[in-house]
């Protein structure tokens, strides 16, 4: 038990940083950290490289003992993230099935979410029910098996031959060693140019979607490859124009897709390189928070000025946020029971063969192994940050520790919370807020995701896009023409980003699952219509505008679009609760800069992403209902998903509600892009409106 614990993993990763003398990694395994147990909650501190030293030597010194302690911490909230105990369990357990040959594989362990009901009601202290969904990968067929984990036993056992199960790392990345010894793939990179192999990296995908007959009831992944001679990475260097499918049962590449050789372009792509100039007259700039962050953080649950919230992090979706409250006088008052980031789809935007089925819906194909991955002090987050870390499971379904994958701090930037200027005198208060700040890696792009708590009952929802784009080859050098878009041009489909190195146009959409609970379960969603009206003669205006409340009867009257010339306020209000001046209380979801998908709704790609359809969808809770392209996104028609589910358009007044908001951006790649990518923020905010009698931070101090 004790040489297999991942808490003695914990050790020598511990004592390898120590000794390799890295004080980034070493004051992280603080003495706090290995009391917590393993996903625990430490503080960097900018203090001399020994006091970290020997504080690290005193915790490996403890660190057996401490260990045993963390090993028997039990989980503490119906809702907190699967502890590294409770993956053991689930390994043992489906170990004991005698079913976990060599060719099985562990793809996914998520926490099945308890029975909300129960949850809601449940006390400190009580007992309640932790269980696993895991999905197992066998020869191509997908297994679901539901684990009792307090129970160690197997509950149910599924075989799916009718869904393709996600990837991981090693599946594809094997697949790509296996697919450059394929004799015909070796030889058509040879007509492309390839003399050495060592430096070949070939990369077979899942296909986003149904685009090929063949894929019926087969594990069917196109691959390209890459050169990555002179660069560290492969981005930016693709040996373009071959394209292969491979089946990955049979690990045979099945087809290969010849348009023709372009040179690998040899645009600069190594960022890492390049010098540090000192910009002129930069003087120092100093964030402190002498005394430690005024939240606390315990066991997952955040408390900060009048927010609550419970924290875990999720493989498939990161940061998933539960029982946001807020406390009005002494009151926790509910407003989502819970809220993550749900999906993303990334479809690129160019016909050619070898780039048609670029279509990723990136959490739910490639999630396994998790999406979220390491912070850096300094760069992700400030030095007042405190930083969470995650697990994650292998292939084979042992846990594996994820340091830093969160981090959390106070941001002040000098702001008003709100002011006014007369008599000569400016009143107002200053304002900080809370970020809790995750990174979703997922190949070449890295998504900075952003939940920030505001002193004024808001949330903002914020998303940093940043990390490299997709590019092609072309055989010119630049644009001809100066204009890119013109049909022919090799920048039709996108624009030069680098010498003969084309971005391709392409999308981003997020889809966000959010459970409003506003002052209880039982919430409808208004859509308050913005709508001229026409004056008559007798007043001194034509027009007007005035706002016209409806309450959404069903799933289709919510479905909503950003228009500027139709505008509407997406409320969720409790109908069966009212503020004091007598409308029942409400929070807005306000849209932010977002964009709706171009593509045909008959497109196969548009059916797996067809959240991107509308900016808001609306659905009655239901507790399976969770990925806005279903839990198989790999390969399907679009038969699951927030599409599929609104189909039977069901009632959705005074009932429990999920509120689903799209985030989405065109991206026409521009030189800045490159070779990596500025963070490009979007957001959107979840805001009080009647849900309090007046502005929360009427009362906030004079000194932020
Ligand atoms: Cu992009």
């Amino acid at each position: 038990m004790v040489d297999n614990s991942p808490h003695w993993s914990v050790a020598f990763r511990c004592e390898d940083y120590i000794q390799r003398g890295e004080r980034q990694h070493a004051k992280n395994f603080n003495k706090e950290k290995l009391q917590e147990g393993i996903v625990s909650v430490h503080r960097v501190r900018t203090t001399a490289k020994w006091i970290f030293a020997l504080l690290a030597a005193v915790s490996v010194a403890t660190l057996t003992v401490r260990v045993a302690v963390a090993q028997t911490t039990p989980p503490t909230h119906p809702l907190e993230g699967l502890k590294s105990q409770e993956y053991w369990v689930v390994y043992e357990v489906l170990r004991a099935t005698g079913k976990m040959d060599a060719d099985t594989y562990c793809v996914s362990v998520l926490l099945h979410e308890p029975n909300k009901e129960k949850v809601l009601v449940w006390k400190n202290g009580e007992n309640f029910s932790r269980e696993a969904d895991v999905i197992l990968l066998r020869k191509g067929a997908a297994i679901e098996v539901r684990v009792d984990i307090a129970g160690r036993k197997v509950e149910s056992w599924k075989e799916r031959n009718d869904v393709q199960a996600p990837t991981f790392d090693n599946e594809f990345l094997g697949l790509g060693e296996e697919a450059k010894n394929d004799p015909q793939l070796h030889e058509a990179l040879t007509k492309h140019g390839v003399q050495d192999f060592t430096t070949v990296v070939c990369v077979p995908v899942p296909i986003g979607y149904f685009a090929l007959p063949e894929q019926q009831g087969r594990r069917l992944f196109y691959g390209d490859c890459f050169d990555s001679h002179g660069s560290f990475l492969t981005w930016g260097r693709p040996i373009d124009g071959l394209y292969f499918l491979m089946d990955a049962v049979t690990r045979k590449v099945v087809k290969i897709i010849d348009e023709g050789a372009t040179p690998v372009p040899m645009s600069a792509i190594n960022f890492e390189e390049a010098p540090a100039i000192a910009r002129h007259g930069t003087t120092p700039i100093s964030i402190a928070q002498p005394l430690g962050p005024s939240f606390q953080m315990k066991d997952g649950e955040v408390r900060w000025q009048n927010w609550y919230f419970r924290v875990r992090l999720d493989p498939r979706v990161g940061p998933v946020l539960n029982l946001v409250r807020f406390d009005d006088g002494g009151r926790q008052r509910s407003v989502m029971y819970e809220a993550s980031m749900s999906e993303l789809f990334v479809p690129y935007m160019d016909p050619a063969e070898s780039w048609a089925t670029r279509v990723f819906i990136d959490a739910g194909e490639f999630y396994p192994g998790g999406i979220l991955r390491m912070l850096q002090d300094g760069v992700d987050c400030p030095s007042n940050a405190e930083y969470i870390d995650g697990l994650a499971s292998t292939e084979r379904g042992i846990p594996v520790l994820r340091p830093r994958e969160a981090c959390i701090y106070e941001s002040y930037a000098g702001s008003p919370a709100w002011r006014h200027f007369e008599n000569e005198i400016v009143w107002g208060r200053p304002t900080r807020e809370l970020i809790l700040r995750t990174a979703a890696v997922i190949g070449n792009y890295d998504y900075l995701l952003d939940w920030r708590f505001q002193q004024d009952g808001s949330i903002r929802v914020a998303v940093g896009a940043t990390g490299i784009i997709e590019t092609k080859a072309a055989k010119t050098k630049t644009s001809e023409h100066g204009m890119g878009g013109s049909p022919g041009a090799p920048d039709e489909y996108g624009r030069f980003v680098g010498d003969n190195t084309l971005g391709v146009n392409h999308d981003h959409f997020f889809s966000y699952r959010l459970d409003m609970d506003v002052d209880g379960q039982n919430n409808t969603f208004m859509a308050d219509k913005l709508k001229q009206r026409q004056l008559p003669a007798s007043t001194r205006r034509k027009s007007i505008w005035v706002a016209e409340p409806s309450a959404a009867r069903t799933e289709r009257d919510a479905m909503m679009d950003v228009q500027l010339d139709k505008p509407a306020m997406w409320m969720f209000v409790n109908p069966n609760v009212h503020g004091p001046l007598g409308y029942p209380t409400g929070y807005e979801i306000m849209p932010g800069i977002t964009a709706a998908s171009l593509l045909d709704p008959e497109d196969g790609v548009q059916k797996v992403g067809a959240f991107s359809t509308h900016q808001l969808w609306v659905t009655p809770y239901r507790p399976d209902e969770l990925y806005a392209s279903g839990v198989y996104p790999t390969s399907s028609k679009g038969e699951d998903g927030l599409a599929a589910w609104t189909r039977k358009n069901r009632p959705i007044e005074n009932t429990d509600i999920v509120a689903w908001y799209t985030l989405g951006f065109h991206h026409v790649p521009r030189a800045e892009d490159w070779p990596v990518m500025p963070v490009m923020w979007h957001d959107f905010v979840i805001r009080p409106f009647d849900f309090f009698g007046a502005n929360p931070g009427l009362t906030l101090p004079a000194k932020p």
